[in-house]
């Protein structure tokens, strides 16, 4: 019988997480080899190719930092960069830094199980490889196990359905079609306007209308892409303090919303609202996502640029969220969504008011109405954050898989590992900042530290390493109280895990903001990794989580707190 390949570390992923994973362990000359089930590098920008897929944070910021030269020389067209060129510039770091040599294309793993005699994990695949490792990594990524809906009748539909995370590579032509859109999330907002220019009829129905801002995207003139490579360094710096990661969003308003009177209120808005995207309203005010009355003051501003660019007053009114605060359902980010729905081929059915009866072989049926089409489009979103680590058998410590552990949820320290795995790195896993920021500063951050958690155990000739049982409570304690100073808690979002039915509703990513993540693994690793047991040995984690947070608040806010 053949032995198992032997490595220090498989990493399962070939998206930014897995390319920059392998990249700097093979330079601290560990061995390493990459999984993906793609037939090429990009994770969710190989598999999410629906016209008008592009990233929603600046093409310049949403790229890695690790490689001056890297930045340097990459040219960026857009503000917001389309799907294939984010896929071209990951073929290129593949390229460029010769990793496709350690990865393993068209290969799903399928099973991680931990052997507690040998402290190594035994990684199998569909491929029937064995692997073994003293390190498992999961670079599987937070949105990328598609969500396919459990609609009545959807086998039943007689022409071509599309999922918007699943797209064909070879594209999809609607000229002449009558088409379905079923969701109005980033994925439907970002690729209807352009089905609708190729469709003769484009039906699009919403189940919940979203907070949509527009992107006022553009070609990067040369001069402006000099400037901002000029002052990388800076803009990556004030990436590592802002909340989300994210070195170019406009500066937080030093006002609450809720103390600005009227005149300058509206003014900070269309300010705001000029530049657009994320950028213009990530992080805008102190009181945003912490207050009820501020989140409502900014949706009230949202409603009337509803009103104003929708002409049918009723379908305007449809598209106006309600029930849900902006910000607790992510943003979305346009060109052209709502001037969609001024179009004669273009119509929104409210699945509120109407909702789906079942799908037939002629198209949608709602409780009043059977909408003919010709194509389907399942703009459904993913089962994020937890859904590719379940669709793996990993087995730790007694045999349980890491699903069974997680039945009501996910469990972890720091968002990075769970106890009863040990050596089972997650890369923005759940509890950790992950989708509340740039994922490439996140990425950025747990690649780093994991590698330095690697290259101590080597130092020290250690063999296995995991969070204290204790940890986890108290991390999931933290990230609690995080969440629910804020209305993210309210909201029906995948966050939440809502969009799942029978997923646990729980809120998955840390929402105390970045630079508090990040001094905090940092304070634990200063402290010998406390919280962790290194070969069963280690110190319970005593530094305050809460403070951590509370000290990186903005201080108007703590000031209205504590006059409330
Ligand atoms: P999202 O944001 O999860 O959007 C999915 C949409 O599909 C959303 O409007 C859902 O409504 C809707 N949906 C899901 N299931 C159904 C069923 N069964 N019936 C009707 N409507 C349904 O996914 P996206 O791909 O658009 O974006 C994901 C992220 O990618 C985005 O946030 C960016 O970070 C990039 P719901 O809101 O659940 O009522």
């Amino acid at each position: 019988m053949m032995s198992d390949r032997e490595y220090d570390a498989i990493i399962v992923g070939a998206g930014f997480a897995g390319l920059y994973m392998l990249h700097k362990l093979r330079g601290l000359g560990f061995t390493a080899r990459v999984i993906e089930a793609a037939d090429d590098v990009g994770g969710t920008w190989y598999w999410n190719r629906y016209p008008g897929a592009r990233c929603d944070i600046e093409s310049f910021d949403y790229s890695y930092s690790f490689d001056e030269d890297l930045q340097q020389e990459w040219e960026w067209s857009e503000r917001y960069a389309p799907q294939p060129e984010i896929l071209r510039y990951l073929q290129h770091v593949a390229e460029r830094f010769d990793l496709r040599r350690d990865i393993q294309f068209e290969t799903r793993v399928e099973r991680a199980s931990w052997n507690d005699d040998t402290k190594r994990w035994t990684i199998t695949t569909d491929a029937g490889d064995s692997f073994s490792a003293q390190y498992c990594i999961m670079g599987t990524g937070c949105l990328s196990s598609f969500n396919r809906p459990d609609i009545a009748g959807l086998d039943d539909f007689a022409g071509r359905v599309y999922l918007t995370g699943h797209w064909p590579h070879e594209g999809v032509d609607f000229t002449g079609q009558r088409v379905a859109v079923i969701g109005t999330g980033s994925s439907a907002v970002q690729s209807t306007p352009i089905i609708a220019e190729q469709a003769d009829q484009l039906t699009i129905f919403q189940r919940t209308p979203n907070y949509v801002v527009p992107a006022h995207n553009y070609e990067v003139p040369a001069e402006e892409a000099q400037a901002i490579k000029q002052s990388y360094a800076e803009l990556r710096a004030t990436a590592q303090e802002s909340s989300v990661g994210s070195g170019r969003t406009l500066p937080r308003t030093p006002v609450l919303a809720t103390k600005l009177d009227e005149d300058t209120f509206q003014a900070d808005m269309e300010r705001r609202w000029a530049v657009g995207g994320l950028v213009g309203f990530v992080g805008a005010y102190a009181d945003l996502i912490m207050d009820p009355a501020a989140a409502q003051r900014v949706e009230a501003f949202f409603a009337d640029k509803i009103r104003e660019r929708v002409k049918d007053p009723e379908t305007a009114e449809k598209l106006i969220p309600s029930g849900h605060h902006i910000m607790s359902k992510r943003l979305c980010v346009d060109t052209g969504y709502y001037e969609n729905f001024n179009r004669d081929n273009v119509e929104l059915v409210d699945l509120k008011a109407t909702p789906i009866d079942r799908i037939e072989a002629g198209g949608v049926r709602t409780s009043e109405h059977l909408y003919e089409a010709d194509a389907l489009v399942l703009a459904t979103g993913f089962d994020a954050m937890t859904g590719a680590l379940d669709k793996i058998e990993i087995r730790g410590k007694g045999n349980q898989t890491l699903a069974e552990k997680w039945e009501s949820g996910p469990i972890t320290f720091l968002g990075l590992m769970s106890a009863g795995y040990p050596n089972l790195f997650l890369v923005t896993g759940p509890g950790s900042p992950s989708v509340l920021t740039n994922m490439v500063s996140s990425i950025e951050q747990h690649v780093d530290y994991i590698a330095g958690i690697m290259s101590m155990m080597r130092e020290r000739g250690a063999q296995e390493f995991e969070p204290l049982p204790a940890s986890e409570p108290a991390w999931i304690t933290h990230n609690n109280t995080a969440a629910e100073m804020t209305t993210y808690m309210q909201a029906n979002s995948w966050y939440m895990g809502a969009n799942i039915p029978g997923k646990p509703s729980i809120f998955m990513p840390y929402i105390g903001g970045f630079p508090a993540y990040r001094n905090i693994c940092d304070e634990i690793a200063d402290k010998g990794y406390c919280g962790f047991a290194i070969d069963g040995e280690g110190q319970p984690c005593d530094i305050d989580l809460d403070d951590h947070m509370m000290r990186l608040m903005p201080e108007e806010l703590i000031e209205a707190m504590e006059a409330a």
